[in-house]
């Protein structure tokens, strides 16, 4: 890869991502709302915030690839949702557009179908029912992305990401747990693939339950590695056992679903 863009360098993901794409990428133009330090030779950094149309346009000028991970990434007010992640989403694609960025891996989450129960396997054609607001907004992106495809030719991963840490934080996450390794292979699988189109892929490691279920991405020849298994006897796991009929349980989304709605 050429010149790729990573937005929410500043997170979580981003952090992680930066060490393990170093040696993909000849060069990352890193971009956050939030400063990033120590770059290295081959890294760039540019503050910018999502919702600015004209900055995230100058931002996108000169890149071949956009791994778009910034924004709002847990249950948040409807306006920061708007900013980071709606209008955050509409100004990447929009500059992609102009810009001549031909795909784009997209950071969706698993909260896009967070309403659905746990026996329910889920593949990329079961209904959106998002648990959040935040599942709303990424779902919002899902369609936009769908959207530049069918009109512009513009190719989307849809990643929905499980749960991505480096190891299981809860019960729930032996289920949804995405290895680094795992989110490594499947960006540098969804570059290499002659076409894309615009896949729905969950973002999840070969765990021993799941609830999510990639057929229909096979093609991208990606096979998750890792597995959640070597976590499952761990003490703090065992404990926070639960009565299956609580409503955090019961949906795939967990807290996001049982939650109340988000009050400012
Ligand atoms: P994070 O919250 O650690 O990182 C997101 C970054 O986006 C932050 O550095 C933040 O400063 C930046 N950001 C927020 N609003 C912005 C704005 N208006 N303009 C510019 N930058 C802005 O989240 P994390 O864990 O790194 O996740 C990355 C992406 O992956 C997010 O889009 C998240 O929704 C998605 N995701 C992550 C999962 C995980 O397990 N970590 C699971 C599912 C989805
Ligand atoms: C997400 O979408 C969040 O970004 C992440 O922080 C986790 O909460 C993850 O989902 C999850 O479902 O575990």
């Amino acid at each position: 890869m050429k010149r790729v863009l990573l937005t929410g360098a500043a997170g979580n993901l981003g952090k992680m991502m930066r060490t393990s794409l170093a040696d993909w990428a000849s060069e990352l133009r890193l971009s956050d709302i939030e400063t990033v330090d120590d770059l290295l030779p081959n890294e760039e950094f540019v503050r910018c915030d999502l919702a600015d149309a004209d900055a995230v346009m100058a931002l996108v000028e000169g890149c071949d690839a956009i791994v778009h991970f910034g924004g709002i990434s847990t249950e948040n007010s409807f306006e920061n949702i708007l900013s980071g992640n709606i209008k955050g989403a509409y100004h990447i694609y929009e500059a992609a557009r102009q810009q001549g960025v031909k795909r784009l891996f997209f950071a969706s989450s698993n909260h896009v179908v967070g309403f659905h129960h746990r026996e329910t396997l889920l593949d990329a054609n079961s209904p959106m029912r998002p648990d959040s607001l935040y599942g709303v907004s990424k779902g919002f992106g899902e369609l936009l992305a769908q959207y530049y495809y069918d009109k512009f030719g513009i190719e989307s991963a849809l990643v929905r990401i499980g749960s991505c840490f480096p190891k299981p934080l809860n019960r729930r996450m032996l289920s949804t747990w995405l290895s680094e390794g795992d989110l490594t292979d499947l960006i540098k699988k969804v570059y290499a693939v002659d076409r894309l189109g615009c896949t729905i892929i969950y973002g999840v490691s070969n765990n021993p339950s799941t609830w999510w279920d990639n057929r229909h991405a096979k093609f991208i020849g990606w096979t998750a590695k890792d597995s959640s298994e070597v976590f499952e006897h761990e003490a703090y796991l065992e404990e926070e056992r639960r009565d299956p009929n609580d409503p955090e349980v019961r949906f795939q989304g967990g807290v996001f679903a049982s939650a109340g709605h988000f009050e400012d």
